[in-house]
């Protein structure tokens, strides 16, 4: 019989659906959806509506179960082996937040029409039209607010301190702004707890790694934390869905799905977030492995067992779907920045893992930069910039080249200590082509890099998590199988002392 489960990614920018075959280690079918290209109606060409308050950032939450039926329909199109499915994952953009108004949002739920879309059906059942995303910093004022009414005890207990883009502040600041759509809301899922809603026909729990990011889950005892949910906004836990235990299901496939040859009734593992999903799609579930994933930003994420928080309160600490705890640091200035320097320099990439490497030593003499064309999130309330120990300008390509890749890899490493030492990172992205990136990394981690072929590690990771929650597989028999090592590079330990001396250089750059 075959093993085949069904993974979803619901991001920011698309939907992707992968069905894999978890004994034979093998993608079967993917298909995705582009929300800008494929779906233009709903004006959101990168995900987002427009708005005129630039620190405002929503989606419109029918987008995404438009994507859902079309990502279905291409599978089938593609031929895709959805009668074999024996179960489903998914993992959705973290943070954001859909409010449904009353009880007639259940009923919908329960009763979903094969004849009709889900976005025709689900029409009207949202109390706040729009849903809030991570990209969204219109809270700093709520932010103040959790901060002076819970204190510490905010970050050591939830993982993270009051941060605009969590759950949290966000449905404080509905409360304030529109009070009687507050109080007309039932529930409030996470992306991902919505889509499992959607899959299952009911009301899916919110998983430990995804309801970390909302600054309302108490990770010391597992479950919605009253005082800080009173502070946030009144009546809010019963508001919020169930808290899921780790590996337990969402529920059973709604009939609904029939209409695309799914199986009647096949369980859905509960939906988490795509950083938690994609540690598992990466091989990283085990601690002492971190994954750098190097894109638009940059985040250094790893799993680790025991529950402590990072000191400086850059970091956070979500749900790891394999057990325990994972890490998370974003870095908003990444590849655009690295891009930025690079074109500026006037040179290549290539230029960058040869020439530069050869003409300047690694530390590059104590010179260093940050590029931060961006306002940074780690560390945050910095203003924007290009900041550098010397004088950047007038310094050859290969200086800045050097100063500003290296001022970025120790300033991930400056803020992934707390974690504790990796052995070894999974780097992915667009950047994990450059040889001199990677060096750079082994040797200022002074950690073994792998990169891996995976390129959809949060679809992957979905779908690896129901083959262990509903097919029963070891976490590590599916990374061996799905994530194996293709390149690896070394760190040289001759340059751990000068790397180390820079992470003072680089605190002092950031706090200039
Ligand atoms: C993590 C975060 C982003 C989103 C992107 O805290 O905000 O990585 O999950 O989808």
């Amino acid at each position: 019989m075959p093993s085949h489960f069904l993974g979803f990614d619901s991001s920011t920018q698309g939907l992707k659906a992968l069905v894999i075959d978890a004994d034979a280690g093998a993608i079967v079918a993917a298909a995705s959806v582009n929300f800008g290209g494929d779906l233009p109606q709903y004006a959101s060409p990168e995900g987002v509506l427009a708005n005129d308050d630039p620190t405002v950032k929503h989606a419109n939450p029918l987008l995404w179960l438009e994507a859902l039926d079309l990502v279905l329909r291409r599978l089938v199109e593609a031929g895709a082996p959805l009668g074999d499915v024996r179960g489903i994952g998914g993992s959705g953009q973290q943070h954001g937040s859909v409010y449904l108004n009353d009880d007639r949002a259940f009923g919908v739920f329960a009763s979903l029409d094969p004849a009709r879309s889900l976005a025709e059906q689900f029409a009207g059942v949202f109390s706040r039209p729009t849903s809030p995303i991570w990209m969204d910093s219109s809270t700093s004022v709520e932010c103040r607010e959790l901060a002076a009414a819970i204190g510490a005890r905010l970050q050591a207990d939830t993982g993270s301190p009051a941060i605009e883009r969590f759950t949290g502040p966000q449905i404080r600041r509905f409360y304030k702004t529109d009070p009687e759509a507050y109080a007309a809301t039932v529930r409030i899922h996470l992306v991902s707890s919505f889509l499992a809603s959607v899959l299952i026909g009911g009301d899916a729990p919110v998983d430990r790694g995804d309801g970390a990011g909302m600054n309302l889950l108490n990770l010391r005892t597992g479950t919605w934390d009253a005082v800080i949910a009173d502070a946030t906004a009144p009546n809010l836990i019963a508001k919020l869905p169930r808290v899921g235990a780790t590996g337990s299901l969402a529920g059973a496939l709604s009939p609904y799905f029939q209409k695309y040859g799914l199986p009647a009734l096949i369980p859905v593992a509960l939906w988490t977030g795509d950083n938690p999903a994609s540690l598992i799609g990466m091989g990283a579930h085990r601690p002492g492995k971190a994954v750098v994933s190097l894109g638009t930003s940059d985040t250094v994420f790893a799993a680790f067992d025991e529950f402590h928080t990072d000191p400086d309160g850059y970091g956070h600490v979500f749900g790891n779907p394999a057990g325990g705890n994972m890490s998370l640091a974003c870095f908003k200035n990444g590849s655009l920045a690295r891009d930025r320097v690079r074109a500026e320099a006037g040179v290549s990439w290539e230029f960058f893992d040869t020439t530069a490497f050869d003409e300047t030593v690694p530390g590059n003499d104590g010179s260093l930069a940050l590029p931060w064309f961006e306002h940074e999130i780690t560390p945050s309330g910095r203003p924007v910039g290009l900041r550098a120990n010397f004088d950047f300008a007038a310094a050859p390509p290969a200086v800045r080249i050097r100063a500003a890749v290296e001022g970025q890899v120790i300033s991930r490493a400056v803020h992934s200590e707390w974690v504790g030492h990796f052995d070894t990172l999974r780097v992915t992205g667009g950047a994990s082509r450059s040889r001199g990136i990677l060096q750079t990394l082994a040797d200022v981690f002074q950690a073994r890099v792998e990169t891996i072929a995976v390129t959809d590690s949060a679809a992957l990771g979905a779908a690896l998590i129901a083959a262990h929650d509903i097919g029963g597989h070891s976490f590590d028999a599916l990374a061996e199988r799905f994530c194996p090592t293709v390149e690896i590079v070394r760190p040289r330990p001759e340059h751990a002392a000068t790397y180390q001396r820079l992470h003072d250089a680089v605190r002092l750059l950031e706090n200039a």
